[in-house]
């Protein structure tokens, strides 16, 4: 068997023993649908921004129209792409095994569009929009209907106030959404397995729960093609996502 095979099985063992399973994926997982990750992400126009002064609210009240823009066509992008099948595979996973939960990074909607169900964003939505002075609370959300047709002015003002409408996802320095952190906490104290896929762990408090699960003894996969050193990962499944968490699905499948 050669290595990626068993280390493919070693991991289908951990799932087929596990009670509970807590998937955290970052933006490696959407790569293969198309969505450049963060570390290619700054291109084109905004290859001359470093992404924390783009995502943070310094970022936008320094320029509210270029990060409005910004986030404007990542959504465009995002209509455009599709889950890919790693996605797929990992909704599946949660239908065959009896508590698997998503904890994703990510602020777009692939994993629900590929049937994950009560995914958890810590770091919200692009999909969403809101005010960015919460005028009517905290979030104060907008659907796209309420500001299309208006002015077009980047950013559109809030139906309500009249003020900046900004993305729904959480900036650098702002904190997750309540109660958001506190379940996904929980999950990684609970699992037997943390499946770890598509992230760089360089972003806080997200990185900090595959190293609570690993605390509290839970088996770590880790799917991500990087070669560095993973001395918290107990396999760690070097290649891509679209590929190996469908053959990580076909071998709890073929020995349930
Ligand atoms: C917080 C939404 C409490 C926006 C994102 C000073 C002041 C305040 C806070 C801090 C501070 N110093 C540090 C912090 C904490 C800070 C932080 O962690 N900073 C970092 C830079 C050190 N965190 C915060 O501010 C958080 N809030 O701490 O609140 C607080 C509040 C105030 C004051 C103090 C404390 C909020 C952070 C949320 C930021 N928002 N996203 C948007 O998306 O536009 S973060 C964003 O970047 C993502 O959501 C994700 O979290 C991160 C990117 O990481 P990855 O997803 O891993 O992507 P990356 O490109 O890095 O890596 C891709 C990986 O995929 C690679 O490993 C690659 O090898 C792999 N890959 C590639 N291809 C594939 C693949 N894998 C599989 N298959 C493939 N095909």
């Amino acid at each position: 068997m050669n290595d990626i095979s068993g280390q493919v099985a070693r991991a289908a063992a951990a799932l087929r023993r596990a009670k509970r399973v807590l998937v955290l994926t970052g933006a490696g997982v959407s790569k293969e649908s198309g969505i450049p990750t963060y570390r290619d992400a700054l291109t084109g126009l905004w290859s001359n921004y470093s992404f924390e002064q783009l995502a943070s609210p310094e970022g936008f009240r320094q320029d509210p129209a270029m990060v409005w823009d910004w986030y404007a066509e990542r959504r465009q992008q995002l209509r455009a792409v599709q889950p890919n099948a790693g996605h797929i595979a990992l909704a599946r996973l949660g239908q065959l095994l009896p508590a698997v939960q998503v904890v994703t990074q990510n602020v777009d909607d692939l994993h629900e569009r590929a049937g994950s169900t009560g995914v958890l964003h810590l770091h919200g939505s692009i999909t969403q929009t809101q005010c960015f002075f919460h005028c009517r609370g905290n979030p104060t959300l907008v659907e796209e209907s309420q500001y299309a047709d208006g002015p077009p002015v980047s950013p559109p003002p809030c139906p309500y106030c009249g003020r900046w409408l900004r993305p729904a996802v959480v900036w650098f320095g702002e904190m997750l959404p309540h109660g958001v952190y506190e379940q996904a906490h929980q999950a990684a104290v609970d699992c037997d397995v943390c499946l770890v896929a598509g992230t760089s762990g360089m972003v806080f408090p997200a990185a900090q729960l595959p190293l609570t699960a690993k605390m509290t003894r839970a088996f770590v996969i880790n799917i991500n093609p990087e070669d560095e050193e993973d001395p918290l990962s107990d396999v760690h499944l070097r290649g891509p996502f679209g590929q190996l968490m469908p053959a990580l699905l076909d071998a709890l499948e073929r020995h349930p």
